[in-house]
């Protein structure tokens, strides 16, 4: 099936765009879209998008101006990449309640963000210590991961196979049909720029699995301090200082249940397409 407003001409307006994007989403091809940039060993960016056909050139642009222009330093590699997802494989699901703690310093956000881990289910001695682990580089090296941290929940063990790569979470994305109207919320809230969408949907996507009981994050950009908590239970809670300016550790952490089937969930958690919307509390 064509669509009209993917023609040579494009859409005139936003509201053309807006229907475009939703027939895009009920009809037509998706595509995985990934970034990664790295000089040598060292981890600089990587994005990871779920988009139809006339949102890659955009994004693709997006994504390499972000990789060529970087806190964590010049990039002597950047990949892009696309792969076709068959929509009848997307799945659907609520973005978190978002919310945002203020706190005066790093030290009170570590606190609280280690009190919001024990109030989903985290043992409190392994919520010390995986703050303690991100805090001194989660890599074996002691630097930063490409991806996360896989922690069981009550007895600290740690779980991923790579702890250079980590688990890398991709193929998920707004639903365009209903990315007007989120990203106007966002705006509402002053919150409208792409790092915190792509976090968003990110902590959406891996919440979405019962197996996982919460995460934690921090950026490994040495100018973005904000970070957060999430699950399923309590929604995407932000927390304005979890590391000092000028840091370049970062990563995330997913909390497991003990006795989940690691290699299903991983495959899920890399490679299952799901559009979100907006929370599931119609906070908007
Ligand atoms: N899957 C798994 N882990 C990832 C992924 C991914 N797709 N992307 C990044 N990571 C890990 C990796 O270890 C990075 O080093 C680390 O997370 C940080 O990535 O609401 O910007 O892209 O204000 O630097 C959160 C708060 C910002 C946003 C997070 O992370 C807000 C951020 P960054
Ligand atoms: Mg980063």
């Amino acid at each position: 099936m064509k669509c009209a407003f993917c023609q040579p001409g494009g859409y005139a307006k936003l509201t053309e765009k807006h229907l475009h994007d939703s027939f895009c989403a009920m009809s037509q091809q998706m595509y995985s879209l990934r970034m990664r940039a790295s000089r040598y060993e060292k981890h600089i960016s990587g994005a990871e998008r779920l988009l139809c056909f006339s949102e890659l050139e955009d994004a693709a642009s997006r994504m390499l101006a972000r990789a060529l222009d970087h806190p964590r330093g010049q990039a002597k590699k950047i990949k892009l990449s696309l792969l076709p997802v068959t929509p009848s494989t997307i799945k659907s699901g609520p973005l978190l309640d978002l919310s945002t703690l203020r706190v005066d310093n790093w030290q009170e956000g570590r606190q609280r963000a280690c009190a919001l881990l024990v109030a989903t289910g985290v043992a409190p001695g392994v919520a010390d210590q995986a703050l303690e682990q991100l805090a001194k580089g989660p890599a074996l090296d002691g630097g930063v991961m490409r991806g996360a941290m896989l922690v069981n929940a009550i007895t600290g063990e740690r779980l991923e196979s790579d702890r250079v790569r980590g688990v890398r979470v991709s193929r998920m994305d707004i639903d365009p049909s209903k990315r007007l109207n989120i990203e106007t919320f966002l705006e509402q809230k002053s919150l409208h720029n792409s790092r915190i969408i792509e976090a968003w949907i990110l902590a959406s996507k891996v919440a979405f699995y019962p197996e996982i009981i919460a995460e934690l994050c921090w950026s490994d950009d040495p100018d973005y301090v904000t970070g957060y908590v999430a699950s399923a239970h309590n929604g995407y809670q932000r927390i304005t200082h979890l590391k000092q300016a000028g840091d370049e550790i970062g990563g995330r952490i997913f909390f497991l249940r003990p006795g989940v089937d690691l290699d299903p969930l991983v495959e899920q958690l890399q490679y299952e397409p799901i559009l979100f919307g907006p929370p599931a509390s119609g906070c908007f």
